[in-house]
């Protein structure tokens, strides 16, 4: 699909929505951030709510931080789908926003975010197994789709994909995971970033992950261990950095590397 194309959706969700959830990455709030839809969101004077989804893959305390950060500017949810939490207090709070805002019966949410944010799961935790479409009203055919979540409020089940194509950010993709590890021409960076986050929040985890001790380590030291501890070596027994950085970025990418205690 086009950029045009999915940014037209991204639009069409805010136009008919009531209130609109952004969907978050709780490992990088700001880098799952789009200013652009925020701001078309703002425009059409619809209110906003962050939803901090995947926050089993943070520790509380930092998950605390990020929303008392995100609510300085909107109200802001932390939910896991993966361990089913949070869901109930969303409906909630989407629900009194959106009457608040609105004077009509029924109420419209939206969903947008980022590729990978949880964008699906969402919609999907919120609907439960109701699967059936209520769909738009009769005659509005041209409008979207969407499934009834509780008596006076609906959700429309296409999420609006903020696209993600501008060249420049290749680490903000390979950590968003709309990147495929193996064609980032610099992984050294986006593991840099990785290791960056470990050490500043949770070394412990990244150790036990990997089976090594990072100490007082430099970035080059600790993948230096984890290639000897993964046994990733290249000929002659050099270490396969290469091969160090982009199984790293995959393990985050898939959610393996979890930003907490375990
Ligand atoms: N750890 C964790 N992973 C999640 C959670 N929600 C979604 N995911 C994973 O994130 C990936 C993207 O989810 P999806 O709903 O398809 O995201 P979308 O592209 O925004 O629609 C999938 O691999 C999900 O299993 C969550 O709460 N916790
Ligand atoms: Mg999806």
């Amino acid at each position: 699909m086009l950029m045009k194309k999915f940014w037209e959706l991204v639009e069409k969700v805010i136009e008919e929505s009531d209130v609109i959830i952004e969907v978050l990455d709780a490992r990088m709030p700001d880098i799952t951030r789009n200013k652009k839809a925020e701001n078309l969101v703002k425009l059409a004077k619809k209110p906003l709510i962050f939803v901090l989804n995947k926050s089993d893959l943070i520790p509380e305390k930092l998950a605390k931080d990020y929303r008392d950060e995100l609510r300085k500017i909107s109200p802001c949810i932390s939910v896991s789908t993966r361990e089913r939490h949070g869901i109930t207090l969303l409906k909630k709070k989407m629900f009194e926003i959106a009457k608040k805002r609105s004077r009509q019966e029924f109420v419209k949410v939206g969903v947008i975010g980022y590729p990978n944010t949880g964008k699906s799961s969402i919609v999907n935790s919120l609907t439960g197994r109701k699967k059936a479409r209520v769909g738009s009203r009769a005659g509005q055919t041209k409008g979207l789709q969407w499934i009834r979540i509780s008596s006076g409020m609906g959700l429309i089940d296409t999420p609006g994909i903020v696209p993600s194509t501008n060249e420049d950010d290749e680490v903000k993709h390979a950590l968003i995971g709309v990147l495929n590890p193996s064609k980032i021409n610099d992984p050294d960076i986006v593991a840099r970033k990785i290791v960056e986050m470990f050490v500043a929040v949770d070394k412990e985890h990244f150790e036990n992950f990997y089976k090594i001790n990072i100490g007082d380590k430099d970035f080059e030291e600790i993948i230096n261990e984890i290639g000897k501890s993964r046994n990733m070596l290249k000929k002659g027994g050099v270490i396969d950095e290469r091969r160090v950085y982009i199984t790293m970025i995959h393990d985050w990418q898939k959610g393996r590397l979890l930003l907490k205690r375990t």
